[in-house]
């Protein structure tokens, strides 16, 4: 069984040089937050790797400060949209024009702690502090909230919350070729063709603004505050600045610190839902909040963000509504949930680790517990793939996906109590 084998050997079959590819497959390039996720399962066992993996997704940083969401080292067949569709004009390596949630600041702060590097940490604290200066800069609300211009901005690209702010964009007849849709296996649980045309649009439409932030703050057809890129970026600065503290720099440290904290209150004022007990989205360029159900308001954890009144509502909902399928947690429920379609409803197990971690913070570890033992068995009964039916585990995707084989790592290295 392929769990049997050694989770590590995955990531070595889908290293290229200094990094990882999320999968040999479908995803041949490098991508931010996998990147983070696999950093972060490898922090504690081999922060070595985790060390290189980070320090390559560094390199692509852009001179305002993003880190994108795809960096184009490597010659690879069969991805769409490659570096001739995004023409972003990064110097140092052809890489796409948006970003991902900053997971790797947690990596990094992780791998810095493990390997006891001080040139790591000063090269990472750097690196991290201007990226998060950048959403503070280009990515901010005036409340503080960070917000996204693009669905794979959120990592959750296929989430039902996207369908309302995505039915605004007139795309017209959009030419590409989709090559995701190659694998016969997975071509029906991707994205459909109205969400690509949508997609490329968005894509397009930024790359004629020259991909400047200011212009597509006025301009962008989707501008979404997503509560898992807020949560995360929480999380990120907070990060910052232990990382800040190891070096010292004490009034930086609180900096940041207070950058945090704005953004927590303002996702307990503005992104909290009494209809469905969890926190939401919101649309901004209609001020509405999106009202789907779905796992990442729970990573609302991760950033340390409920109120205890906010805490018992929130686990409510993940007793009665997400662990009552056989494996938790699936990704949303609701409405358009499909058991076996991309985010709409597999458990993902980047999702699982980041909320795993949040309940352990909260003192919760009977309901981590089970999130713990859930993502081995689904790994250990079908294999490291990309997510999985939350009703009878069928696994779903890519196989050999790295980030599950990483996470796997994590979880047989950090005990959970
Ligand atoms: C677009 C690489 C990425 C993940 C995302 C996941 C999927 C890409 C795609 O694969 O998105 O970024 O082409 O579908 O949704 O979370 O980072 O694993």
């Amino acid at each position: 069984m392929e769990a049997m084998k050694d989770p590590l050997k995955v990531i070595q079959d889908n290293r290229e040089d200094g990094f990882t590819v999320p999968s040999s497959t479908l995803y041949p390039y490098q991508w931010n937050w996998d990147s983070g996720f696999i950093a972060l399962g490898l922090a504690h066992s081999r922060p070595e790797m985790a060390k290189d993996e980070l320090n390559k997704l560094f390199e692509a940083q852009w001179d305002n400060g993003m880190i994108p969401q795809i960096a184009f080292w490597n010659e690879a067949e069969g991805y769409f949209p490659g570096p001739e569709e995004w023409e972003t004009g990064n110097e140092i390596v052809p890489t796409s024009g948006i970003t991902q949630p900053p997971v790797l600041a947690h990596a990094a702060r992780e791998t810095a702690e493990s390997l006891k590097d001080e040139e790591f940490l000063e090269h990472a604290v750097d690196k991290v502090e201007k990226y998060l200066k950048w959403w503070v800069q280009y990515r901010s609300t005036e409340s503080g909230l960070v917000y996204v211009r693009h669905p794979w901005e959120t990592g959750m690209d296929d989430s039902p919350a996207w369908i309302t702010p995505m039915e605004n964009i007139q795309p017209g007849e959009q030419e590409y070729e989709r090559k995701d849709l190659q694998r016969e296996d997975s071509a029906d649980e991707r994205p459909e063709d109205w969400d690509y045309d949508r997609y490329v649009y968005l894509v397009r439409e930024a790359k004629s603004a020259n991909w400047n932030e200011k212009e597509l703050r006025e301009k962008s057809s989707f501008l979404v505050a997503d509560v898992l890129t807020n949560c995360i970026f929480v999380r990120a600065c907070k990060e910052l600045s232990k990382m800040m503290q190891m070096k010292g720099r004490e009034r930086e440290a609180d900096k940041w610190l207070k950058t945090a904290q704005k953004t927590s209150e303002t996702i307990e004022d503005e992104l909290w839902s009494t209809e469905l007990n969890n926190y939401v989205s919101k649309n901004l360029l209609t001020e509405k909040k999106l009202l789907e159900n779905s796992a990442a308001g729970f990573v609302s954890f991760y950033a340390d963000i409920p109120s205890d009144k906010r805490k018992e509502a929130l686990l409510e909902n993940l007793e009665e509504n997400f662990f009552s399928k056989n494996y938790a947690v699936p990704s949303y429920v609701g409405d358009s949930y499909d058991s076996g379609r991309y985010w709409r409803g597999p458990v993902w197990i980047n999702l699982n680790w980041l909320i795993w971690e949040g309940l352990i913070g909260a003192g919760e570890s009977d309901y981590a517990r089970r999130i713990e033992k859930d993502s081995k068995e689904l790994i250990e009964k079908h294999g490291y793939r990309e997510y999985f039916d939350p009703e009878d585990g069928t696994p779903h995707g890519s196989e050999r996906f790295s980030w599950t084989a990483a996470l796997y790592e994590g979880w047989l290295s950090i005990r959970s109590n």
